[in-house]
């Protein structure tokens, strides 16, 4: 069982305890649980092996008492807490998918509940239709109008998965096939390496000696919840998750055509047939053939090769136009993770992140970058333990103290200063000239009509400590809608501010997200990929940053933190004010 697993546990328990309120020490409870998946979201060590090992002890983790530590062996050892399935049966099953549903907490799905009777979310929406959710405690018109928007929302998101959790299942079903001895080759293609922010269901190509032997193998992978077909070339099922995961068994001679044909897009595929068509070939799965005689299909580089152009990487395949640019030799050379050089959004215990500057410091230079750019948060964000500036100016201090601690790296001392309602910023200049660079964002009063939140963030672009936007547009994949603002006079403004708009590369918002990073592209304009890390593992979500750095055409020269520490400090400091 992973850390998340037991996490994913503990969390749900916490919700059902203040769902349910019956507990005498209910908050008393909760309190504790959510403090223990924080601690175990984390933790550097898988919690079964400390568990498993005589040596080591449970309780030792910060947050894991004793009672804690039991539920946690009672979890890996037998895969499920009696106490949790217990809490469980108390409420209707469908009631937890309100948790889901952004604005809505614990407190108001018992509200909702023990007012209304409300079930599920088809519920909850007939009663916000009819009016019924306002004049309950702490709900207004307004309120109600965004929790119809949640549902929305929630309804577009049902079926697809976010792009770390598909990567991650296609990680480990790709393990599995490994065990079998008959696999040789397993490849990802369809949504997921293309690398889109959701993933419908996954598609693994596999090559190898016996198919019938690998697709028996498949199947009795422990996950599967439901087999949905078994032939001689393809298996189909779905997971635990309710993910759908469709398995091609190929012959060598045609892999090259079929991973062409199965990582899509559709869109590109069909633009690709029709070329092929104009010099009279044809393209299926089985590969590229003239009459009926094949001219390529064991790579995909033979295919495009054949037809007139050079290998187009698979975040490109959208029909955006990346075909004309092939054929004209204008392809861009896309960003690769190797090239980026340090990360400059990431939180420590000052506000809301999980260990301290030099821990942070230290994993970042394990992978190999010169700098990093600690940005806590402000005041206002209270639920994050914004600091104020008393806190601000001695984290300050204690950063760039961590330079003494941890050598070779540079460490900058930087803020997430927000931006508040008006547009004005939550520290004065005084304090923000201190900073090394300052990031500005918004996280409240996130629903304003569109000419505010344009308005807002003009003003706080204008300011001139401002290096960098964080997270410009406020999603959250599959949970939250973009900002309603005018993006072109936003982009307009950062370009004539010198102001760089971050990508974030948390796979919870992907921020920019890909059509808006190809829009600053082709403006010309700059950005800088961050992965907004709250703890030292968080550093390895660059790669969803970059990905979606890729799907939007960026190449190395357009990302800042590709450049050298002192070439971006100068940069930034060189731009147009
Ligand atoms: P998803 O699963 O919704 O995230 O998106 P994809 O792109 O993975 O789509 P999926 O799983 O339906 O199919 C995988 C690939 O197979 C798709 O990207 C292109 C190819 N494909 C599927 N159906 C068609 C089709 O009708 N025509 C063509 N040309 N290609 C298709
Ligand atoms: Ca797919
Ligand atoms: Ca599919
Ligand atoms: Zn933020």
């Amino acid at each position: 069982m992973e850390n998340s697993e037991i996490a994913a546990v503990f969390e749900e328990l916490s919700n059902l305890l203040k769902i349910l309120q019956e507990d005498p020490k209910w908050q008393f409870k909760a309190a504790a649980y959510d403090r223990a998946r924080r601690a175990i979201e984390s933790y550097p060590a898988r919690l079964e092996d400390v568990a498993r090992d005589p040596n080591r002890k449970l309780t030792d983790i910060p947050g894991i008492g004793a009672d804690l530590a039991k539920k946690i062996e009672e979890l890996v050892t037998t895969g499920r807490l009696e106490y949790h399935q217990q809490q469980l049966a108390k409420v209707p099953k469908s009631l937890l998918e309100l948790l889901q549903l952004q604005t809505v907490g614990p407190q108001k799905v018992r509200l909702f509940h023990q007012q209304l009777a409300v079930k599920n979310v088809d519920e909850l929406e007939s009663a916000a239709k009819a009016g019924r959710l306002r004049g309950l405690p702490g709900m207004s018109a307004k309120s109600e109008e965004n929790i119809l928007k949640a549902i929305e929302v929630f309804r577009r998101a049902a079926g697809r998965f976010r792009l770390d959790v598909a990567y991650e299942t296609a990680e480990e079903l790709s393990e599995f096939l490994h065990e079998c001895k008959h696999v040789e080759r397993v490849t990802a293609s369809g949504s997921l390496r293309r690398g889109r922010e959701t993933v419908g269901d996954l598609d693994l190509l596999v090559t190898g000696t016996d198919q019938p032997a690998i697709a028996d193998h498949f199947v009795r992978h422990s996950r599967i919840a439901q087999i949905l077909a078994k032939g001689e070339d393809k298996v189909s099922i779905k997971l635990d998750n309710d993910m759908q995961v469709d398995v091609r068994l190929l012959e060598s001679e045609s892999y090259g055509a079929a991973l062409q044909y199965f990582t899509g897009s559709k869109e590109h595929n069909v633009a690709l047939r029709e070329r092929a068509h104009k010099l009279g070939l044809k393209l299926s799965e089985y590969g590229l053939f003239k009459g009926e005689k094949s001219v390529a299909g064991r790579t995909e580089e033979d295919v495009y090769e054949k037809l007139g152009m050079p290998w187009i990487p698979p975040e490109l395949r959208e029909n955006l136009g990346e075909i004309e640019a092939a054929e004209k030799g204008r392809l861009p050379s896309l960003i690769e993770l190797a090239d980026i050089k340090g990360d400059l959004q990431m939180h420590t215990t000052a506000s809301d992140g999980h260990t301290s500057a030099e821990e942070m410091a230290a994993a970042a230079k394990k992978l190999g970058y010169r700098y990093i750019l600690i940005t806590d948060h402000s005041k206002a964000v209270t639920v994050a333990n914004g600091l104020d500036e008393k806190r601000a100016v001695e984290n300050i201090r204690r950063i760039h103290a961590a330079r003494d601690k941890v050598k070779g790296i540079e460490i900058w001392a930087g803020t997430e200063v927000d931006i508040l309602g008006d547009g004005r910023l939550d520290y004065p200049d005084s304090l923000l000239k201190q900073f090394d660079i300052v990031l500005a964002s918004v996280h409240s009063r996130m629903t304003q009509p569109g000419e505010e939140m344009t308005a807002r963030l003009l003003k706080a672009l204008a300011n001139p400590y401002v290096r960098i936007l964080g997270h410009p547009t406020g999603r959250q994949i599959l949970r939250r809608d973009p900002f309603n603002f005018d993006v072109e006079a936003v982009f307009a403004a950062a370009r004539k501010y010198g102001v760089i708009l971050e990508l974030n590369g948390n796979p919870e918002r992907l921020d920019l997200c890909d059509r808006h990073v190809k829009l600053a592209r082709d403006k010309g304009m700059k950005i800088v990929i961050s992965t907004d890390a709250h703890a030292p593992e968080h550093l390895q979500l660059m790669r969803y940053g970059v990905i979606t750095a890729r799907r939007g055409w960026m190449e190395k020269k357009d990302v800042i933190n590709t450049l050298p520490p002192k070439q971006l400090l100068e940069s930034l400091r060189t731009l147009p004010r």
